[in-house]
């Protein structure tokens, strides 16, 4: 495969950055620099030539940057994140990706987080909740639908994105928490759960035949290992800013 993965530098203020479904505890950053360091590692080594967006350290939760845009083959969708403080966030990955994809911006009144939108296919399932709204997902389809992609938004009442639920695996194959998401909407897919014991387990992020998972998952990674192939890294550190592997990058297909 020949991918782009774009990542952006851990900024100084991540300790200040928004915080739903976790507590706030301290960071330690030369920690978080270096498992960021590592997450860049890993996917240089399944094939990703990793593009930088330029360091925001003003912006506490700039380092996540899939909530910034949607991209698919044929266009990219800069977002209007639903926490006001990440929305000028979008210019310099507008000004990045823009090299890849010719972009489309979401506006006023739609808000609409990244993480809350899980393509499988030619399906764009899009959560409904905290970040994202009614008219976030309209404006989301009225770009894409022209390009023969459907549009199915998701309930999502009890985590903070759609893909803190449910991710692909493979074709066909998701991982999922029951718990926060409804299966009966990929009923039409192979399904593996999150061991309950692990409820953040379900956020993976497919690089060709490999998933990249945290390794604070062991349970559910096992489980994962028995279809796919499954690298670790650790993430304990953004995980207390409330991130998880799927955040950290854009993948861009070239
Ligand atoms: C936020 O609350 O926006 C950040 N602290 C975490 C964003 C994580 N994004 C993601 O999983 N797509």
């Amino acid at each position: 495969m020949r991918a782009v993965a774009m990542t952006r530098p851990v900024p100084r203020s991540l300790t200040e950055c928004e915080l739903t479904h976790v507590q706030r505890v301290p960071i330690d950053m030369t920690v978080a620099r270096a498992q960021h360091a590592e997450y860049e590692r890993t996917l240089a080594a399944l094939g990703c030539e990793i593009v930088h967006v330029p360091a925001a350290d003003e912006l506490p939760d700039s380092v996540f940057v899939e909530d910034t845009a949607i991209v698919v083959d044929e266009i990219a969708i800069i977002t209007r994140p639903g926490a006001a403080s990440r929305r000028p966030e979008t210019g310099e990955v507008a000004t990045t990706l823009g090299s890849f994809r010719q972009l489309r911006f979401l506006s006023e009144p739609a808000t609409l987080d990244g993480g809350d939108v899980l393509r499988l296919g030619r399906v764009l399932y899009v959560g409904l909740g905290t970040r994202t709204n009614d008219a976030g997902v309209q404006q989301l389809a009225d770009f894409i639908s022209p390009y023969s992609y459907d549009v199915r938004a998701v309930p999502v009442d009890d985590c903070l994105h759609l893909k803190s639920a449910v991710t692909e695996l493979a074709p066909g194959i998701v991982v999922i928490n029951p718990q926060w998401v409804n299966g009966q909407m990929f009923r039409d897919h192979a399904i593996i759960e999150v061991d309950p014991s692990e409820p953040a387990a379900a956020n993976v992020l497919r690089i060709g035949e490999t998933v990249v998972a945290a390794a604070a998952h062991p349970r559910t990674n096992a489980r994962l290992s028995s279809v796919v192939h499954v690298r670790t890294v650790d993430v304990s550190e953004l995980a207390k800013a409330e991130g998880a592997v799927t955040c950290c990058s854009l993948i861009v297909n070239v």
